[in-house]
């Protein structure tokens, strides 16, 4: 927060300095982004004023993908900064996991001059519907039309960005508006974002519901992501617990009352057995609950801070506008210390859950090792754990290699291959101790291969776990299970990762016997630096089971 002294004469300044001191009073200390000859007025003040670090990221897919895993990880507002036309257009595909995902992402990114904008004139870098775009890909849109309201635009779409149901909100600010001279306003700041707190009537009928049920749980998605505490408290008074993919590790994952994220594979005798289920902040995706067909235990009773997200998927006997913190701390209030649960119901989830595991663990064949390996650190050590769409991920990543807290997991929650290698140089800027460890595929590497130079540049302590089966391993197993085996377009020209890694300054280690994974493991996260350990998944063979993505027709991340 700043202001100006009354006496002091309102100084003009362009509105691209505004806004590059408006972002680092509002706290921003990191942003993302590459610089264009439509953003260059607020890049270049950030640079003068050098109170932010500015990342260049290769692309503004990638720069969105750093942005969302640097919001998402630090907890706190993500800044990607792109140019108008194709640029913000590049940015589009990753806006929309950090849609899904619900990230805090702002995304400011330009336009033409005013005379020429919306008005398909042909001037260079114009997109005659970009606004059309961008809405489609946020939480929320808005434009600065006048620089004299530059900054309390910047400061609505910070605050959009941040409030409950938290996600990506996009800021055009026309190139012309960023050189108006105008003087600096007296105040930076966010109002305080006050969440949406639930209707005591309804959190009574809720104390009701409970009171009644025997063997109550709770499914827990990427809302309640800051409701830990609470959710946790519920457990121990007699809930039974599950979440979403996006909700790993509200609750601690070895919690003996949680399935974790075995949301599907555990389900069956549980769920049947349950007699409420409280969804807590989560779309209940199609991916999670067999394109919603999935039983679940009734009454179902949904709190959402999105009251359009009402019964969307499921009809629910209750619904609960609020936030997932606000209502669950209601709803302790009203619960006693204890309840009245089946205590062997409580038991059979931890059983459930250990039967889970331990099919997933036969499946995986020699991948095992490396699921066990990367089991052993991520949690114990508090790394960052990234991850994109990737056999390794499917099976293993995103539920039997356990995180430290919902902070430290960043999936690709929308399904797109190769966002990963991004996403940790986001995870690995957002200031936590630990090494981030970016689970991968080489198919995906590939897409983003440019931003292993973001990773080099920046010095990002990252190690990648590369998992090199020379293509498409998800879709050729799709191949294998549903067209008659026949490989189109999957084997693909591989480089040699080795040579790769030397022309960027990385380390590589190259493991093509699985008991060497550990030790290659431990190697790279002791080291300094970036580095990648390459699983030559050819020399060690195939899991035990294939995986072969959703059933075909359901939804699904393959
Ligand atoms: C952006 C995007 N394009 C295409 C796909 C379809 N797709 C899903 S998995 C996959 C293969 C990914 O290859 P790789 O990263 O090597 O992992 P692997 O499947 O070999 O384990 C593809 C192309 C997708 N999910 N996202």
């Amino acid at each position: 927060m700043t202001a100006r002294s009354p006496e002091a004469a309102p100084l003009a300044e362009p509105v691209g300095d505004l806004l590059a001191h408006a972002l680092a009073e509002l706290g921003v200390t990191t942003a993302f982004g590459v610089i264009s000859i439509h953003n260059m007025p607020i890049l270049d003040a950030m640079a003068r004023h050098n109170r932010i670090r500015f990342v260049p990221a290769r692309s503004e897919a990638g720069a969105m993908n750093m942005a969302d895993a640097f919001a998402r990880v630090s907890r706190s507002l993500g800044v990607v900064i792109t140019s108008t036309g194709t640029a913000a257009g590049n940015a589009a595909g990753s806006q929309l996991e950090a849609l899904t995902a619900g990230s805090a992402v702002l995304h400011i990114t330009s336009q033409i001059d005013r005379p020429y904008m919306d008005r398909d004139r042909a001037a260079i870098h114009d997109v005659p519907r970009q606004a059309d775009m961008l809405r489609a890909i946020s939480k929320a849109y808005f434009r600065a039309w006048e620089g004299r309201s530059a900054v309390a635009m910047l400061e609505a779409a910070a605050r959009a960005a941040l409030a409950a149901p938290r996600g990506p909100v996009s800021l055009e600010i026309p190139i012309d508006v960023q050189r108006e001279k105008i003087p600096r306003p007296d105040h930076v700041g966010l109002a305080p974002i006050a969440p949406p707190s639930a209707d005591p009537g309804r959190l009574d009928a809720l104390a009701e519901l409970v009171g009644r049920a025997r063997r109550p749980m709770l499914w827990l998605g990427g809302g309640a992501r800051e409701a830990g505490m609470a959710a946790l408290d519920l457990a121990e008074r007699g809930f039974a617990v599950v979440s979403s993919g996006n909700g790993r590790a509200v609750v601690p994952e070895s919690h003996p009352r949680t399935l974790g994220a075995y949301n599907m594979t555990a389900e069956a005798p549980i769920y049947a057995r349950a007699d409420l289920m409280i969804v807590v902040g989560s779309r209940l995706r199609g991916n999670e609950t067999h394109n919603n067909t999935m039983r679940l235990p009734r009454p179902l009773v949904q709190i959402d801070a999105d009251a359009g997200q009402a019964a969307r998927n499921y009809a629910v006997d209750l619904f609960i506008e609020a936030d997932a913190r606000s209502a669950l701390d209601g709803l302790r209030e009203r619960l006693p210390a204890k309840l009245d649960a089946d205590e062997k119901f409580l038991a059979d989830v931890a059983g459930a859950r250990a039967q889970s595991q331990s099919k997933l663990a036969a499946a995986l064949g020699p991948y095992r090792v490396v699921a066990d390996a990367l089991n052993a650190r991520v949690k114990e050590d508090r790394h960052p754990f990234v991850r994109d769409v990737t056999l390794a991920n499917s099976t293993f990543g995103n539920r039997y290699v356990e995180l430290a807290a919902p902070h430290l997991g960043v999936h690709a929650l929308g399904g797109g291959i190769g966002q990963g290698v991004a996403m940790a140089v986001g995870a690995a800027l957002a200031g936590v101790p630990a090494k981030t460890i970016a689970l991968l595929g080489d198919g995906g590497l590939m897409v983003n291969l440019g931003e292993l130079a973001t990773v080099a540049e920046n010095r990002a302590n990252i190690v990648f776990v590369l998992m090199n089966d020379r293509g498409y391993g998800v879709i050729r197993n799709i191949q294998d299970a549903q067209f008659g085996g026949r490989r189109h377009y999957t084997d693909l020209y591989t480089p040699d990762f080795k040579l790769l890694a030397a022309a960027l300054g990385l380390q590589h280690q190259k493991v093509s016997r699985v008991d060497h994974f550990q030790a290659a493991l431990d190697r790279a996260l002791l080291a300094r630096g970036s580095q990648i350990v390459e699983v030559d998944m050819q020399a060690i063979g195939r899991f035990a089971e294939s995986f072969a993505g959703p059933p075909a027709g359901a939804a699904g991340s393959a």
